[in-house]
């Protein structure tokens, strides 16, 4: 099992690279590459981002706190897909 998430994750990596390579310039793109980041950050798979794993990506405080629509404390992949429209950037 451990083998099998190393391999997704380098799978991950991989098209995240490629999608941000690819497609500068489409929503589709980015969708998919925020995505990525997202899968990415989220180091305990729970579907969230928590403060720690947003930090990893360099959403700290006030970035995070934008982003948190619901004020949960944690990131759903919707509340991160914001980034897009907001045209920050997490990284
Ligand atoms: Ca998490
Ligand atoms: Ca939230």
């Amino acid at each position: 099992m451990k083998i099998f998430i190393a391999t997704a994750c380098a799978a991950l990596l991989t098209t995240a690279a490629f999608a941000q390579e690819a497609s500068e310039s489409s929503t589709t793109g980015e969708k998919d590459r925020y995505t990525s980041m997202f899968t990415q950050a989220d180091s305990d798979k729970d579907n969230y981002l928590d403060s720690t794993e947003g930090q990893a990506i360099g959403l700290t405080g006030a970035s995070f706190a934008s982003l948190d629509s619901d004020s949960d404390g944690k990131l759903s992949l919707d509340e991160f897909l914001a980034l897009i429209s907001a045209g920050q950037d997490a990284e």
